[in-house]
């Protein structure tokens, strides 16, 4: 049977990597084979282009070339990556995916949506998330939480935009998770770590996993 394919979004700070870890702990516990991937990366191919991105070195270029630069590590990434494990019956649970390329380049970048569009319709095809955790956090709040954990690091070439894009960012990623109540569940980011957790798995275990059998109670003789 194909695993099933999460995904995680949110602005800077939101919690998408601690909790894409969590889950892919109690996922793991529960006997459901996953992996853990990224975007922009998640593959050697996309991993070299996430470097061109988030150095901040294509942003002279435009939104445009940027989008098609996510476009073609999305692309690498869904071949080399996610759909073989999908195919392989494994989990997929990744830290951003299409959702990301609709707010950043989209809605804020204001690229043609129709090329958004296109771009999905090639890279992804028909390996679309079953689900999508949308963590939710008042920019200044998530903004705090990445800068302390960066430290003395240097911001990357969206962390280094003003407090109203951040905002703005949340907006627009509302507003899609109204659009698509099926696909994305939002989460109140600022509760603390274990309740966030346990609200992910509650909706995981409501939606997703009743529709499969864990690879450990499927080898029991
Ligand atoms: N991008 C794009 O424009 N278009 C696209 O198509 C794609 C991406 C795919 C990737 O950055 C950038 O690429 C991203 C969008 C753009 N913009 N930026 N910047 P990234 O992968 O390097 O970074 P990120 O995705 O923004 O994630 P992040 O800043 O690393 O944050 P996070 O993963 O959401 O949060 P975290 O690391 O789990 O948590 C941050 C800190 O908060 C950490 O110290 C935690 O311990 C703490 N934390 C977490 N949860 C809590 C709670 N509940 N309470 C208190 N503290 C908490």
């Amino acid at each position: 049977m194909r695993g099933k394919f999460i995904t995680f979004e949110g602005g800077e700070g939101s919690g998408k990597s601690t909790h894409t870890a969590a889950l892919a702990e109690r996922l793991k516990a529960a006997g459901i084979d996953c992996i853990l991937t990224r975007e922009p990366g998640g593959s050697p191919g996309a991993e070299i282009i996430r470097h061109i991105i988030l150095s901040g070195i294509a942003k002279p270029l435009g939104t445009e070339t940027e989008t098609i630069l996510f476009a073609a590590a999305r692309d690498d990434h869904v071949r080399v990556t996610i759909e073989p494990a999908l195919d392989a019956g494994k989990w997929v649970i990744c830290d951003r995916f299409i959702d990301s390329t609709r707010v950043y380049q989209g809605a804020l970048g204001k690229v043609d949506m129709k090329l958004i569009r296109s771009l999905e319709r090639v890279t992804v095809g028909p390996n679309m998330p079953d689900l999508t955790f949308l963590l939710d956090v008042p920019a200044n709040i998530g903004l705090a939480r990445a800068k302390t954990r960066r430290g003395t690091e240097k911001a990357d070439r969206f962390e280094s935009e003003a407090i109203e894009f951040h905002e703005d960012l949340r907006r627009a990623f509302l507003v899609l998770a109204e659009r698509e109540t099926k696909r994305i569940v939002t989460i109140d980011g600022r509760a603390p770590r274990d309740v966030v957790a346990d609200r992910i798995w509650t909706a995981v275990e409501e939606r997703l996993i009743g529709t499969v059998t864990p690879v450990a109670e499927a080898a029991a003789p």
